[in-house]
């Protein structure tokens, strides 16, 4: 049985293949929720160190053969969990089939994410503008997955100082991006006080990406 089968996004372009779907991950809810359980408690979530020096303000762990990680040397990715020296969890079927069916309806057909990024963000918790070009090929797009309480997504433009838009992202909502906005600067503002009745008051963002 395919759940994706009749299902008809509510699908909104917010940028240049930038795809807005909103509560997709809704679909299935619940496969993602206990698959996520599962990988935290093989990958715990920790807060990574840049190399300027700084902690990230999210915590981060990762599931599929390759694991987004950063330290004093600099961010790459890696097969190996440097805190378990084991690999990274296998990627959940719940969660490789939602990347490839989001990244479907936005256009991009042959998707076959090999890395999963997960960041947890408390309440306050922010993500600074950055760009995501550590992986090798950029016609790939990268499929953005928000659980939990909601934030607001800033989407810049090429340049740094582009003035950024504001996208709220609430519990099931995905973004998948690509293309010509696949370096655009992008980040996540400070978190508002509030709470998800399952996954308590934090905001959960899955990153699936081509990596090797
Ligand atoms: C976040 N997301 O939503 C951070 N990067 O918590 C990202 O940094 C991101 O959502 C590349 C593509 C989509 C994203
Ligand atoms: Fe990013």
């Amino acid at each position: 049985m395919d759940l994706f089968e009749n299902i008809q996004p509510n699908k909104l372009e917010i940028d240049k293949e930038v795809y807005f779907l909103s509560g997709y991950a809704l679909t299935n809810e619940k496969a993602l929720m206990i698959d996520l359980q599962e990988i935290l408690s093989q990958a715990p979530l920790r807060r990574m160190m840049t190399k300027m020096g700084f902690y990230t303000s999210a915590t981060m762990t990762n599931c599929g053969q390759l694991g987004w990680i950063s330290d004093s040397k600099g961010y790459r990715y890696d097969a190996l969990d440097p805190q378990t020296l084991k690999a990274w969890p296998k990627m959940p079927v719940s969660f490789f089939q939602l990347a490839q069916h989001a990244a479907l309806e936005a256009g991009f057909g042959d998707f076959e994410p090999d890395a999963c990024l997960i960041n947890q963000y408390k309440v306050g918790a922010s993500m600074g503008l950055h760009l995501d070009k550590n992986e090798l090929d950029f016609t790939q797009p990268i499929v953005s997955v928000s659980l939990g309480i909601s934030a607001i997504f800033q989407l810049g433009g090429l340049s740094r100082s582009d003035k950024p838009i504001k996208i709220p992202l609430t519990h099931g909502d995905i973004v998948v991006w690509g293309g010509e906005s696949r370096l655009k600067y992008h980040g996540i503002m400070p978190l508002k006080p509030n709470n998800h009745a399952v996954l308590g008051p934090y905001r959960y963002n899955f990153t699936f990406r081509k990596a090797g």
